[in-house]
């Protein structure tokens, strides 16, 4: 119920995962669009988890998101969203149905130098039931794509937006979000299940 003046009412709260493979910017979306510092639970890459982690690509990095990342953005006095950013390593995957009860809706962030990363939490979310969009975080402008090349190779259904963005630039962070919650306010249009999101 949403918070009002003087009330013991808190505002709503709307939660959205941020989802892909490792090294596809999530941290860097939350850290973006996020109103608070976000949490987030790093370790520096191991000499173990290299054998573990496919490096490929994202030879640069040098710590990894184990735990989550978690983020805040006040909508207005009624709607708080909250991001949970998924962890990507297949070690943590035990994480996800925890992470995603409750979701409305998630981004899943691709990166074309490696889009076959990203099909795993495209199948997640599909055998799920959460609605969710893809937006390419345009790495490498060697590795241009146009939406129907990702929606094809990641065998999207028609209705599912492909967007492009840069997760370092707010405006474009926020782009993204915007987008999601325009997809399931027209995907729910019949459906109050939106003014239910979880509790905070
Ligand atoms: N060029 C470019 N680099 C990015 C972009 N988004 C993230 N990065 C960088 O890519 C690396 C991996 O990002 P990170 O957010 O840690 O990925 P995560 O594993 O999905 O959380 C970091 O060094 C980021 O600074 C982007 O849109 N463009
Ligand atoms: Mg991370």
């Amino acid at each position: 119920m949403p918070y009002k003046e003087g009330s013991e009412f808190f505002s709503t709260a709307l939660k959205l995962l941020i989802a892909g493979g490792f090294g596809v910017g999530k941290t860097t979306f939350v850290g973006t669009v996020s109103e608070i510092a976000p949490l987030r639970t790093e370790e520096i890459l191991t000499t173990a988890s290299i054998g573990t982690d496919d490096l490929s690509g994202v030879e640069r990095k040098s710590t990894t998101t184990v735990a989550m990342d978690f983020g805040r953005i006040t909508i207005s006095s009624e709607y708080v969203l909250y991001l949970f950013g998924t962890p990507g390593q297949e070690r943590f995957w035990f994480m996800w149905d925890e992470l995603s009860n409750g979701a409305i809706g998630a981004v899943v962030l691709a990166d074309t130098r490696r889009l076959e990363d990203c099909f795993a939490a495209v199948d997640f979310f599909e055998s799920r039931g959460i609605d969710f969009l893809v937006a390419v975080n345009e790495f490498d402008p060697d590795y241009r794509y146009e939406p129907g090349d990702v929606r094809g190779a990641l065998d999207l259904k028609p209705e599912i937006p492909v967007i492009f963005c840069d997760a370092r630039d707010r405006k474009s962070a926020t782009g993204v979000l915007i987008s999601l919650i325009k997809y399931l306010l027209e995907t729910h249009v019949d459906s109050p299940s939106l003014e239910n999101g979880a509790p905070a």
